[in-house]
């Protein structure tokens, strides 16, 4: 998802214990370029994730079990819950954003936009805490991420993820998933392995799905991050909308340091938008393994995924190639043949291509990004991210 336009969910989830890529929305958020300076932080410390010297909290061990601990048990709202998110009443903001003036407005709005009680979202915003950390690490990752992507870039990304922990964890869920993964390919039209792949890079297939509390998350960067504060104030705002609906209490729910949650980590925008009840307990629930597949079906549904499409086709070069690689440009196959890139297989692709470059040490191969591949763009603004997802799906399905 983007941070700009619809995209999914998502900014990305901090996983401690192996670097991963900018999230949906974080590519596009940063930039398409990325510096020396910029892998390093994108690698070595992923796009969400946390700096090397952070201490590690344990991961949810079972996401489903804490994500319904946190459930309110309002299955039949009364009037008083529908105009309210938890338990929590205040008459003023205590805590970190006690003096925020900008917290007052916000919740001015909610209360005339959404009918929230007053009383209840300073009893929220009172449990809120500041994330400095994730404001210092935001302020030097902005700084590098300017620039183009550099030699050998690409053989750094995907080593982190194209291994045989993530590969086996895809087997295995794919395995203990088998049923839902048929379902949501025939409803959707979106093949099994992209589901996997897309799990397999966000969070493991949930073992480690953030440790963030979403509410901090959402208000320190709603309001102590200028840059992006009005699209943080959004997700924000979604946030409630999100626990209300859902019975949750907003304090609770934990993900990543920019607020992306569950098996996929969609950002409660894209949870709003594209999140399913896909085990049809009556619940949307990013937490549970069947919701989280049927919803990242519906995510690339929705984005234009092309059921029996192409994803890539590898290009021959010949010389320099003088085009502008990247997923912001569409060419036609003309285009691409006039400047000496021939496809290795019969191309027969429906609409606008891309040019894909991934930076080996030595030498840079070229891509045709088809319209699917935009499409697992659309999650992250990302060509080592989708690419990644891309090879990901493919081992996996190798081994299925
Ligand atoms: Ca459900």
């Amino acid at each position: 998802m983007t941070i700009a336009t619809p995209s999914c969910r998502l900014f990305h989830v901090p996983d401690k214990r192996r670097p991963s890529p900018p999230s949906p929305r974080f590519a596009k958020f940063r930039g398409l370029w990325l510096t020396p300076c910029a892998v390093l932080l994108v690698l070595g410390l992923s796009a969400c994730a946390e700096p090397d010297n952070k201490i590690v909290q344990p991961a949810m061990k079972n996401p489903a079990v804490s994500a319904q601990a946190s459930r309110l048990t309002t299955s039949n709202p009364s009037d008083s819950s529908r105009r309210s998110v938890g338990t929590y009443r205040a008459q003023r903001i205590a805590g970190d954003f006690a003096d925020y003036a900008s917290l007052q407005r916000f919740i001015d709005q909610m209360v005339q936009k959404h009918g929230f009680e007053r009383e209840n979202l300073m009893g929220v915003f009172s449990q809120a805490r500041r994330k400095n950390w994730t404001l210092d690490y935001l302020a030097k990752s902005d700084q590098g991420l300017k620039g183009k992507p550099a030699t050998g870039g690409w053989t750094r990304y995907r080593e982190k993820f194209l291994d045989e922990r993530h590969i086996s964890a895809g087997v295995d869920f794919a395995r203990r998933h088998r049923a839902a993964l048929q379902r949501a390919t025939r409803q959707y039209g979106v093949p099994e392995e992209y589901i996997l792949g897309i799990l397999a890079v966000e969070t493991t297939f949930g073992s480690y799905v953030g440790k963030d509390r979403i509410l901090d998350a959402l208000t320190t960067l709603g309001f102590d991050y200028a840059r992006r504060g009005d699209y943080f104030r959004g997700e924000l705002e979604n946030f409630l909308v999100m626990s209300r609906d859902e019975g949750l209490d907003p304090v609770k729910p934990v993900g990543s340091y920019a607020g992306a949650m569950g098996l996929g980590q969609f950002m409660p925008s894209s949870f709003l938008k594209w999140a399913v009840d896909f085990n049809g307990d009556g619940r949307r629930d990013l937490w549970n393994a069947e919701d989280a597949i049927g919803s990242v079906a519906n995510y690339f549904a929705q984005h234009g995924w092309q059921a029996g499409q192409p994803v890539t086709t590898p290009l021959q070069t010949s010389g320099a190639v003088n085009l502008e690689p990247g997923i912001e440009t569409q060419y036609s196959l003309d285009a691409l043949q006039q400047a000496g890139l021939r496809p290795v297989s019969p191309c027969n692709s429906q609409g606008p291509l891309r040019l894909l470059q991934l930076r080996y040490a030595n030498y840079d191969q070229y891509l045709i990004g088809h319209p699917n591949f935009y499409t697992i763009t659309r999650y992250n603004h990302s060509t080592y991210y989708a690419m990644t997802v891309h090879e990901m799906a493919q081992a996996i399905k190798h081994r299925l």
